[in-house]
């Protein structure tokens, strides 16, 4: 097969949903991608569902009235039909043309209340991370459970930096996707964000495609969103609300770990460790793309 023909077959499997080799690569968008991210978590499952569910919904619908179009032409033109008919009017006919669309609607409908349901009712979190976007178009992240200050500040904040081209490119990392610090999170866990901006800020939006959720973070008020990793890898997201001169360069860059590297980066954090060292531990903690998850 030419290489323009793999790129058209997973491009259609793309746009399907169906997991392909050449979209092994969760986390991030890939080159030729024609539909979403493969999902990471039940939410973006759920919406991957809808989003096909409405393709096939919408293809039968199309096709339908193309049919119908087609014959219309076919047998009603003025050369086959020279004599028309005089019928104004045709109960059941009337009928079927209401009661079909408002069972249509519903079909729509009911799944889609479901998934906004599912998206926006915040599920029992096993933890809370607190996200704040910068007027200086970064991200600042406090994790409140491993502990408070005597000031009430939290114990672990950090704020995520886009990583430069050059070391992007040395870290074989895709650049403006890649941060210097990324958000670690344990894999299987619900973890809920309450998200915020600079009160003297500007609207961002934090944006994880894998996860299949996207927030704005609005100067002066706290929102709430959750999602749960359910494969360990590294996920990148973008500020998606168009924020200023740097919204292209605040990226945001998720590791959802096993339990035991969370553990283990928690407590290296809680000691306020130099970047050099956080950076070497780091690397023996990250996860490669899109290991399913154990447990
Ligand atoms: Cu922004």
């Amino acid at each position: 097969m030419t290489s323009l023909k793999i790129r058209i077959l997973a491009g259609i499997s793309a746009f399907v949903a169906i997991p392909s080799a050449a979209m092994a690569d969760v986390g991030k968008p890939v080159n030729w991608q024609m539909g979403m991210q493969d999902s990471a978590s039940p939410m973006q499952d759920f919406v991957n569902s809808f989003h096909n569910w409405m393709l096939v919904l919408i293809t039968v619908i199309t096709l339908f009235v193309l049919a119908l179009l087609i014959y219309v032409m076919v047998r009603f033109n003025a050369k086959a039909n020279p004599v028309p008919s005089k019928t104004t009017h045709n109960s059941l006919i009337e009928v079927v043309w209401t009661l079909v669309p408002v069972l249509i609607l519903a079909a729509v409908a009911i799944p889609s209340f479901k998934l906004l349901f599912y998206q926006r009712v915040i599920p029992a979190a096993d933890m809370t991370i607190k996200v704040i976007g910068n007027p200086s178009w970064n991200w600042t992240y406090e994790y409140p459970d491993l502990g408070v200050n005597d000031d009430k500040t939290a114990k672990v904040s950090f704020t995520s930096y886009l990583l430069p081209e050059d070391k992007a490119k040395a870290d074989n990392v895709p650049y403006l996707l890649a941060t210097d610090t990324p958000v670690v999170v344990p894999v299987n866990k619900t973890v809920k964000l309450i998200v915020t901006a600079d009160p003297e800020g500007i609207i961002h939006s934090w944006a994880m495609p894998a996860f299949g959720m996207q927030i704005n973070a609005i100067p002066g008020r706290l929102n709430e969103d959750w999602f749960k990793a359910n494969k360990e890898g590294v996920f990148y997201g973008q500020c998606e609300e168009l924020c200023g001169k740097d919204h292209a360069y605040m990226p945001i860059e998720v590791w959802a770990v096993s339990e035991e590297n969370y553990k283990a980066w928690s407590d290296l954090e809680l000691k306020q460790p130099k970047p050099d060292e956080l950076n070497a531990f780091l690397k023996t903690i990250r996860p490669t793309p899109a290991k399913v998850a154990s447990n």
